[in-house]
């Protein structure tokens, strides 16, 4: 039985395709730690590593432009600019030290330091993927699913909580 299962696949325009278990994202240096989103998200909770940390593990490709957040929980993707979310992108995967669970967005969740509102740019709101599977690097804009009304938010919603 594999008691340390891959939660997050890293591949595309890299150099190195990653497959990295709970224990894979606790075993990088503290400098590349992000402890509790709560302090820049009242709503959310965990920590977790840089966007960057574990891009710098996988080697991004110089043609790179985008990284494509995957959830195939619910089937449920968004492209964001590579440049633009380097700095912004947290990879929450616990919460005091234990795995961050599905009503925290885990076993891993994707925190944008700072989100613009819902549909008003490419790093939103909506961006803050949850039961976070992959990450794509690519060089094209890939699939986008994120809702672009105030009623498929809605709609969007009532289903998360279903
Ligand atoms: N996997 C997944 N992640 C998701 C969504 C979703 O439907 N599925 N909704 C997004 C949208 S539209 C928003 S606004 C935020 C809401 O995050 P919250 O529930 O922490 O407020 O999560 C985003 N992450
Ligand atoms: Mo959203």
């Amino acid at each position: 039985m594999n008691e340390d299962p891959t939660l997050l696949v890293v591949d595309g325009a890299v150099a190195r395709p990653l497959h990295l278990s709970f224990n894979d994202l606790a075993g990088l240096p503290a400098a590349d730690r992000v402890e509790d989103v709560s302090r820049f998200h009242p709503n959310r909770k965990g920590s977790g590593v840089t966007l960057e940390a574990v891009l710098r593990l996988a080697g991004v490709a110089s043609e790179a432009r985008y990284i494509t957040l995957h959830a195939d929980r619910d089937d449920f993707h968004v492209p964001v600019p590579l440049q633009a979310v380097l700095a912004e992108g947290i990879v929450v995967f616990h919460l005091d030290g234990e795995p961050l669970d599905k009503a925290h967005g885990g076993p891993i969740r994707f925190i944008i330091r700072n989100p613009a509102a819902c549909h008003t740019d490419e790093l939103d709101d909506c961006a803050n993927v949850k039961y976070l599977s992959r990450m794509e690097v690519t060089t094209g804009r890939g699939r986008d699913t994120r809702p672009t009304t105030d009623a498929d938010h809605a709609a969007l919603h009532e289903k998360q909580t279903g």
